[in-house]
């Protein structure tokens, strides 16, 4: 494998996908800035452009609503991307910005992405202006999501809706969805399947049932307490409320940079560590929480794995976890045997290779795996993860998720994340291996 020459295509998309202030996703079906995605990204500069690391980042506070909550989409450029800022209205919330947004949120990695930039700065007096300018940004955030997003007080936030836990039709919403009843949908017309083998993408079934629940939002003016009782999808989600806690851990070394009191964070992770367990934990393995039915959601997906990522998880805990990629979560029969974990595990009756999140291999959440093994003192499983990620996308090129049977790239090329991984694959000083 030639890696100088992956990682000078990975940069090339970044470049081609940059806009003055941030990264697109994905030029043609993503033409505008998300919120965990610019996270990932970010993360990749912090190896090589500290000031876009910085730019990336600040540009998506630019969204932040006055009452905290960072939107999952800034609109800033004309697109037929659906749906729009005219389909989302963010401005009939009071707390709205002066950009256009939408109205709902997405796992917070901007901590995380904010301590890359300080650890790696090659300038630490910007990297430290840049810290002060964004901490109160992200406290702020993370207060939005443990004060209006937990009225349940458990120190876990409650997901709204499944475009919000960035993992949109994994089959875990499926049960919570089957008693969402859309009615009233407005007319709308989407654009993804157009530009992706519709096959590929989420069902018009779904579509219409992330309409509907974005339109009881918007009932309620994206109130969120008025909104509570009436959203008809409440759940706990595993992969939003680990980011959540190891941002609150990053958090906590910035605040430490700043000479800030500790204080507060301290008494979020405690509260969230409390919770996760006894929220999540069950027959040995961990699931989410649905509010509504007050059941778990025994399906065995990647959000099962990605408590690996946990500080507070044991070195023991995560080996147990970590045995499940290779039993449930890789490919038995494949031509090519990828070790990377799969969306949904392979022997689930509605394991589909191709259909977005719903089997194929994603590289933002086996990076956060790889993350996960590292805190864990795992280094042989990592580098063994880190050398498939890297030789899929050699084989396969930078494609948004992979078919784990024939290791394709599908979904949309030129994919940002998928760009941004490798190229802190291959420039993170971190390793200690
Ligand atoms: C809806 C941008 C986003 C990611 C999500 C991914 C997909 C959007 C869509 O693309 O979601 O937010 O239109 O399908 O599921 O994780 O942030 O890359």
């Amino acid at each position: 494998m030639n890696k100088q020459k992956l990682l000078s295509d990975a940069k090339k998309i970044l470049k081609e996908n940059w806009r003055t202030t941030n990264t697109v996703p994905s030029a043609k079906l993503y033409p505008h800035q998300w919120n965990w995605d610019s996270g990932f990204i970010a993360i990749a500069y912090s190896n090589f452009d500290q000031k876009k690391g910085q730019t990336e980042l600040l540009s998506l506070f630019q969204g932040q609503w006055k009452n905290g909550m960072l939107p999952h989409i800034i609109f800033r450029a004309r697109s037929d991307y659906f749906p729009n800022e005219k389909f989302w209205q963010s401005k009939i919330s009071k707390d709205a910005p002066e950009l256009e947004t939408s109205g709902i949120t997405q796992p917070p990695m901007q901590a995380i992405a904010a301590w890359h930039i300080y650890e790696n700065a090659k300038n630490k007096t910007e990297a430290k202006k840049f810290l002060e300018i964004i901490y109160p940004k992200i406290i702020k955030f993370h207060e939005f999501l443990l004060n209006q997003r937990d009225p349940e007080k458990t120190g876990l936030v409650t997901i709204f809706h499944p475009w919000e836990s960035g993992l949109d039709n994994s089959i875990r919403w499926d049960s919570a969805l089957r008693k969402v009843k859309p009615k009233n949908l407005p007319n709308y017309k989407r654009t993804d399947n157009k530009k992706v083998d519709s096959s590929q993408r989420p069902s018009d079934d779904d579509y219409d049932k992330y309409v509907y629940i974005s339109q009881i939002l918007k009932k309620y003016n994206y109130d969120n307490k008025k909104a509570y009782k009436h959203v008809p999808f409440r759940i706990k989600d595993i992969i939003f409320n680990t980011i959540l806690i190891e941002a609150n851990y990053a958090l906590l070394r910035i605040a430490k940079v700043l000479k800030q009191n500790p204080k507060k964070i301290n008494t979020w992770i405690k509260k969230s560590e409390k919770s996760y367990h006894k929220y999540f934990f069950e027959d040995g393995f961990y699931y989410d929480y649905d509010l509504i039915s007050k059941k778990r959601i025994k399906i065995k997906t990647i959000a099962s794995l990605i408590p690996l990522y946990l500080t507070h998880v044991k070195n023991k805990e995560a080996k147990k976890i970590f045995e499940n990629i290779d039993k449930s979560f890789s490919c038995q029969q494949c031509t090519v045997h990828f070790k990377l974990a799969t969306s949904l595990n392979v022997s689930d009756k509605n394991f589909n290779p191709m259909k977005y999140w719903r089997g194929p291999i994603w590289l933002n959440v086996n990076w956060l795996l790889y993350e996960g093994l590292k805190k864990h003192k795992m280094y042989y499983e990592a580098r063994e993860l880190k050398h498939a990620m890297l030789d899929l996308v050699n084989k396969s090129g930078f494609y948004e998720y992979f078919n784990p049977n024939t290791g394709q790239g599908i979904g949309i090329k030129d994919f940002s994340w998928s760009a941004a991984m490798i190229i802190d694959l291959i420039l993170e000083k971190r390793e200690r291996f």
